[in-house]
C-alpha cells in the first residue's frame, strides 16, 4: 500500500481515530555525544536523519580483508611479515559492483583488524600496505575502496580495530590511545565522507604486560567532530548498536530505543547486556537501532577450505527475514580471497538472493487496498484492510513510520476470506519493518489489532505477498 494523497488524508483520519490516548512517556536524552545529524528531540526518542537513512538502506556489506587472508587465520598475532600481503588481482570495483547488483547500499572495510596491519599508508606505523609488495608498496586500499564505492553510488564505512597486536605502544594506555586517534584522524580526513564507523570492544594486553584501556568518549567525540553525518556502531552505539550475536538473528522483540545505562561501553558481558542488545528497551531514552552482522561463510576472513561452505541464496533470504524483517539492518560479510576478489560462489549466492527477494516482493497484493481504523477499547485499536481482490498470501510486511518513533508493542493479524476471522500471525514490535511468513491463506480482508503501544500509534503500512 503506497501512501498516495488519498491514503495520506485517510492516515490523518486514522491517526485521529487511533490517537489521543495519553501513555506514559520517558524523557528523551541523547547522552554525552548526541546523535549523528541530530536535531531537537520530542518526549520519546526519534531517529536522527543519519540513523533514519541508515535503517532505510536495509543492507550493508562487510569486507574483511587483510593479512589474515594470506595466513589463513581469523585473528593474526601481529607478528606477520607485511610482505605476506600480496593480492594478485585486487579489484575493489568488483566488490562494489557485486554489492550494488545485489541491492546493498554501503560497504564497510576492515581498515585495520586485530593484527594491526593497516590497509592504508599510515604515518603511525610501518606495519601497513606501504611495506608490502602490493602495488610496489605504493598502494592505498582505503583509497581504492572509497573510490570504488563512489563509482558505484554506494556509501562507505570503515572498521578500525582498537585491539592492535602489532603496535609497540599497545598497553601503554595514553600512548596507544594517541596512536589510535591519529589513525582515526587520517581515515576520517583523507578520504572524504564516511557514513559509518565501526568499533568492536576487543581488548588485550600489550608487550608491557598491561591491559590497554580505551578512551571511548574521546573516540566518539573525535568521529563526531570529523564526520558529523556518520553513524557510529558499537555495543554501546552511540548511534547504532550490535544486535548481540553473530548468527544473523535480531530479537523477535526489537526496540530501536535503549536504556543507555545498561551498555555503557563496547565489550561488556552479562545476561542483561545481551538482552538489551538483542531486544532493545521498550522505555529506552535513546534511539539506537540494532545492526545484525553475520558472515556469508563460517569465518570472517576468506579461507579456501570454506569455499564449499558459502551460504546459499535461500539462506541469505532467511537472514534478510531474521534481520531486516525484525526491525534491524543486515551487515553481511563477504570476504575477498587472495586474489583480492569476491569468490565466484559468494557472488552466485548474492545474485541468487537478489533474484529471490525481487521475485518475492514483486507484486504487493495489498496495493490499493481500502482500509479503515478505529479504537476498539481505551487501549486497543484495529486497522482493517480490504484487498482489491482475494489472493493467496504467504508473507505479510508491516511498517511503522519510524521517522515519528517506534510505537507498537504488541499486535495480532487475522485474515478473512468472507467468513470468520482467523489468526495468521501475532507479534510484539514492528518498527521499520516486520516481515511475517504465514501459512499460505486465501485472503480478502486483513485485520491488524494493536494490543499495546508506547505512544499513540500511527497507521501501519501493510503489504502482502504470495
Ligand atoms: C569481532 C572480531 O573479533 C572478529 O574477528 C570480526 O571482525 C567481527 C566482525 O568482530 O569483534
Amino acid at each position: 500500500m503506497t501512501l498516495d494523497r488519498r491514503a495520506l488524508m485517510k492516515s490523518a483520519l486514522a491517526a485521529a481515530a487511533l490517537g489521543g490516548l495519553p501513555r506514559p512517556v520517558s524523557a528523551g536524552t541523547l547522552g554525552a555525544v548526541g546523535a549523528a545529524g541530530s536535531s531537537a528531540q520530542p518526549s520519546r526518542p526519534r531517529p536522527s536523519p543519519s540513523q533514519l537513512a541508515w535503517q532505510r538502506d536495509e543492507l550493508a556489506m562487510f569486507i574483511h580483508f587483510g593479512i589474515n587472508t594470506f595466513t589463513d587465520r581469523e585473528w593474526g598475532d601481529g607478528k606477520e611479515d607485511p610482505r605476506t600481503f600480496a593480492p594478485s588481482a585486487l579489484d575493489a570495483r568488483q566488490w562494489a559492483r557485486t554489492a550494488r547488483a545485489a541491492g546493498f547500499r554501503m560497504l564497510i572495510l576492515t581498515a585495520k583488524h586485530h593484527d594491526g596491519f593497516c590497509l592504508w599508508p599510515t604515518r603511525t606505523t610501518t606495519h601497513s600496505v606501504a611495506s608490502s609488495p602490493w602495488r610496489d608498496g605504493k598502494g592505498d586500499l582505503v583509497r581504492e575502496f572509497v573510490d570504488a564505492c563512489r563509482a558505484e553510488g554506494l556509501k562507505a564505512g570503515l572498521y578500525l580495530s582498537p585491539w592492535d597486536r602489532n603496535h609497540p605502544a599497545y598497553g601503554d594506555t595514553p600512548r596507544y590511545n594517541a596512536v589510535y586517534h591519529a589513525q582515526l584522524t587520517e581515515l576520517l580526513t583523507q578520504y572524504g565522507r564516511m557514513d559509518e564507523v565501526w568499533f568492536d570492544g576487543a581488548n588485550g594486553e600489550g608487550p608491557n604486560g598491561k591491559r590497554q584501556e580505551y578512551d571511548w568518549p574521546r573516540t566518539w567525540s573525535l568521529v563526531r567532530a570529523l564526520q558529523p553525518e556518520a553513524v557510529m556502531f558499537s555495543d554501546a552505539g552511540p548511534d547504532v548498536r550490535w544486535i548481540g550475536n553473530e548468527r544473523g538473528a535480531a530479537g523477535t522483540t526489537n526496540w530501536s530505543t535503549v536504556d543507555p545505562r545498561i551498555v555503557t561501553r563496547p565489550g561488556m558481558e552479562g545476561a542483561e547486556v545481551m538482552r538489551s542488545l538483542q531486544d532493545g528497551d521498550r522505555d529506552g531514552t535513546v534511539w539506537r537501532p540494532g545492526e545484525t552482522d553475520v558472515s556469508i561463510r563460517p569465518g570472517w576472513f576468506h579461507h579456501p577450505a570454506e569455499d564449499a561452505k558459502v551460504r546459499s541464496a535461500d539462506d541469505l533470504v532467511e537472514l534478510y527475514f531474521s534481520s531486516v524483517g525484525r526491525n534491524s539492518k543486515l551487515l553481511l560479510n563477504v570476504p575477498p580471497d587472495r586474489r583480492g576478489l569476491l569468490a565466484e560462489a559468494d557472488v552466485a549466492s548474492l545474485v541468487g538472493m537478489r533474484a529471490k527477494l525481487d521475485a518475492l516482493f514483486a507484486a504487493d497484493l495489498a496495493a490499493g487496498a481500502d482500509w479503515r481504523a478505529r479504537m476498539t477499547s481505551a487501549s486497543t485499536g484495529e486497522l482493517v484492510y480490504t484487498l482489491p481482490r482475494p489472493a493467496m498470501v504467504g508473507v505479510v510486511d508491516l511498517r511503522e513510520n519510524i521517522a515519528n518513533g517506534q510505537r507498537v508493542a504488541r499486535y495480532r493479524l487475522e485474515a478473512s476470506d468472507g467468513g470468520d476471522w482467523r489468526e495468521i500471525a501475532r507479534g510484539t514490535t514492528i518498527g521499520h519493518r516486520r516481515l511475517a511468513r504465514v501459512q499460505p491463506t486465501r485472503v480478502h480482508r486483513i485485520r491488524l489489532t494493536l494490543e499495546d503501544w508506547v505512544e499513540s500509534p500511527e497507521p501501519v503500512r501493510l503489504s502482502c505477498f504470495a
